[in-house]
């Protein structure tokens, strides 16, 4: 049946009204007019056809443009709308592939493998979306506490750097003047010290010296200068065999040097000098009465105690005033390096400063300490693992969104172990998802309020 122009015309305005190419979005319909005797340009302009040849699983365009609902074009985009869900963009080989990609089932007309979802893919989106934005507004609001609170230390941490460097100067006066007062006490306590030490050390060679004379001389009983066998005799303690008596043998024992049973000349009449040298060590335990030098060394006199006292009360004071210098230089210290770290755009990570956050996996705890470094322990006991030191954040477009820890103990055979932490909103600060991608780089998410924006600037407002 010939239709007339009118018609047509009329067919064409109410198809166009409502035209729904399959897989053009919203804002290219106008691009597409169906109807009879309407034309069809490809978007790069190379090739004007009959509507016809749109979406007629050929491929007349370079671009794609002339299938944006089949796949027949490669560089072709298939557009759902999924009213009630969101909208998505499809390469054009996942039309009608037997998966459902859109939740309206638009990409699926020739497999009819897929029903409509959308509605409740929507309902879970917009549950999901409201209990993010229930979090993201209060951990919005734990963020704000911890920006004030993390102003207010880093104010507090620079005022107090400098009360105690304007102390530091006396800390360190008094400090000198101990130092002073050490030095000058020490100098009578050191040689009152070593000349009781020496005049005790010179007595007690004195006395060992007499030890050994005194015994040469009870031995040498008639005081000729040389000790004989007959007068080794003479002492019981020679009675080897406890026979009542010393024989020849046991006083020829005693004297007999070179151990070839005889006495020589020397042997018969043995001087002081050799009885110190070779004899006296041997026969000493025999005389104990006379052998014992009592070598505890006597208390300092009361003077050297009293030079002794004092140097240490200069000491102790020495101690307190380097002790107090030091903290406060060791607090300087702390701070500068606490304030030389970036805490955030508004000083929200200040409440992460010193503070350590694990998870337990099954081989592994893992813990995170913010602006300082990653670990790695066992469960199974054993020594942790150094993943690597803070060396801040390093997100792309908003840098808080990574922490990154580098530098950690090498991994055999590899590279020094390494974190990368991706951040995102949560009311508390938690570990998960820890993964080793590569061999030794890990990888973990990290909620903090920190990551919360301010509910205005949310944009999911489905
Ligand atoms: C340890 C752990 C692992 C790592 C290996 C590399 O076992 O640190 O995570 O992959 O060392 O040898």
């Amino acid at each position: 049946m010939r239709q007339t122009m009118a018609a047509v015309c009329l067919v064409a305005l109410v198809q166009g009204a409502s035209a729904n190419v399959a897989g053009v979005e919203p804002a290219k319909a106008g691009l597409y007019t169906p109807g009879p005797g309407n034309k069809f340009t490809c978007f790069d302009g190379e090739r004007t056809l009959d509507f016809e040849a749109v979406n007629d699983n050929y491929c007349d365009c370079k671009d794609g443009s002339d299938e944006p609902g089949t796949s027949a074009c490669p560089a072709a985009v298939f557009y759902c709308g999924n009213p009630g869900y969101k909208p998505i963009r499809l390469p054009s080989y996942q039309v009608n592939d037997g998966v459902c990609d859109c939740c309206d089932a638009t990409d699926e007309p020739e497999t009819g493998a897929c029903t409509n979802t959308c509605e409740e893919a929507g309902r879970e989106m917009r549950e999901a979306a409201a209990k993010a934005s229930i979090v993201a507004a209060q951990g919005y609001k734990l963020r704000q506490q911890y920006s004030a609170q993390g102003t207010q230390k880093r104010t507090e941490k620079q005022n107090e750097i400098e009360t105690l460097k304007q102390t530091q100067g006396a800390l360190q006066a008094t400090l000198d003047v101990a130092n002073a007062a050490v030095a000058e006490a020490e100098a009578p306590e050191k040689s009152a010290k070593e000349a009781f030490d020496t005049a005790w050390d010179e007595e007690l060679e004195a006395t060992k010296a007499k030890v050994k004379t005194d015994l040469f001389s009870k031995l040498d009983k008639d005081q000729s200068g040389g000790i004989t066998s007959e007068e080794i005799q003479q002492e019981t303690q020679f009675d080897g065999d406890s026979d009542g008596t010393v024989s020849v043998e046991e006083a020829v024992d005693v004297l007999d040097l070179d151990g070839d049973g005889e006495l020589n000349e020397t042997e018969t009449t043995l001087t002081m000098a050799l009885f110190e040298s070779e004899v006296f060590e041997n026969i000493k335990d025999k005389f104990e009465d006379e052998t014992t030098v009592d070598e505890a060394k006597p208390e300092y006199p009361e003077e050297t105690k009293a030079l002794i006292a004092a140097a240490d009360a200069v000491r102790a004071t020495q101690r307190e005033a380097s002790t107090e210098k030091s903290e406060a230089d060791n607090k300087v210290s702390e701070h500068e390096k606490d304030l030389a770290h970036d805490w955030g755009a508004t000083n929200e990570w200040s409440y992460a400063l010193g503070s350590c956050f694990s998870v337990d996996l099954t081989e592994y705890t893992y813990e995170i300490c913010p602006f300082a470094e990653a670990r790695q322990k066992p469960k199974n006991g054993g020594g942790s693992t150094g993943l690597g030191k803070f060396e801040g954040f390093t997100g792309k477009d908003n840098k808080y969104t990574v922490m990154k820890f580098s530098g950690g103990q090498k991994c055999w055979n590899g590279p020094q172990r390494s974190m990368t932490v991706t951040l995102s909103c949560g009311v508390d600060t938690t570990v998960a998802n820890v993964q080793e991608p590569s061999k030794c780089e890990y990888s973990a998410q990290m909620t903090s309020p920190a990551l919360c924006e301010p509910p205005s600037a949310s944009h999911d407002e489905l």
